[in-house]
């Protein structure tokens, strides 16, 4: 069901791709069947800026143009997936360890349209563990501020994302302000970006082919 809802989402956002656009794309396997949707308009579109190497790849091998956000300037659209969706847009993002660039773009962008399978759907964000990306001399030094915080911090043990950092999850928290826990964490030295997309939430959720 979930990998036909993520389908049905992917290709439904093509909706929001304007003709000479530069869309903004992100990473996961929602995002994967965008970017195939994607590639049947690569003659109406100039290109997308990438929030990964993963999807870069996709995006190259599909003769879709990848282009410096430093050069294209703010943006009109940009899609991704997500690992938890409230019911106020707020989402739980960075399970594919791509929350920094893809944190970047949806600021950069006007629309960011989120593309989900309702599986990720929650009254409340939290029972997926929080992503938080890290300057590796902070793993510890943030990883006890968390616990002073209630949470238990579990490293990513073997992943490097794709600005060099480690990732860790946090577990056991019931996040009932997502704005203020995202506003303490970025405060913290070390962290480079934390998974909580409240303060810029998404502005439109395809649950499948469905408008939340
Ligand atoms: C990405 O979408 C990540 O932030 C998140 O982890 C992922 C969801 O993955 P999938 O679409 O494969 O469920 O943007």
């Amino acid at each position: 069901m979930s990998a036909n809802e993520k389908r049905q989402a992917g290709e439904a956002a093509i909706r929001y791709v304007e003709n000479g656009a530069i869309v903004g794309v992100g990473t996961g396997s929602t995002v994967a069947f965008f970017i195939d949707a994607l590639a049947d308009l690569k003659d109406r579109i100039e290109g997308a800026v990438s929030s990964s190497e993963q999807s870069t790849a996709q995006l190259k091998r599909l003769g879709i143009p990848v282009l410096d956000l430093n050069a294209t300037g703010p943006l009109n659209l940009y899609v991704d997936g997500a690992d938890e969706c409230d019911t106020h847009k707020r989402l739980i993002k960075g399970g594919g360890a791509a929350l920094t660039r893809e944190k970047i773009i949806a600021e950069a962008s006007a629309k960011f349209v989120c593309i989900i399978d309702s599986s990720k759907q929650v009254q409340l964000l939290g029972k997926f563990p929080l992503p938080i990306e890290v300057i590796p001399m902070a793993r510890s030094l943030v990883g006890r501020e968390i616990v002073k915080r209630g949470g238990n911090p579990v490293w990513r043990d073997g992943v490097v994302t794709d600005n060099g950092n480690w990732v860790i999850d946090v577990h056991g928290w019931q996040i009932a302000d997502p704005m203020a826990l995202e506003k303490d964490l970025n405060q913290i030295p070390g962290v480079v970006a934390v998974g909580l997309f409240a303060r810029r939430p998404a502005d439109v959720v395809l649950v499948g082919d469905r408008v939340m």
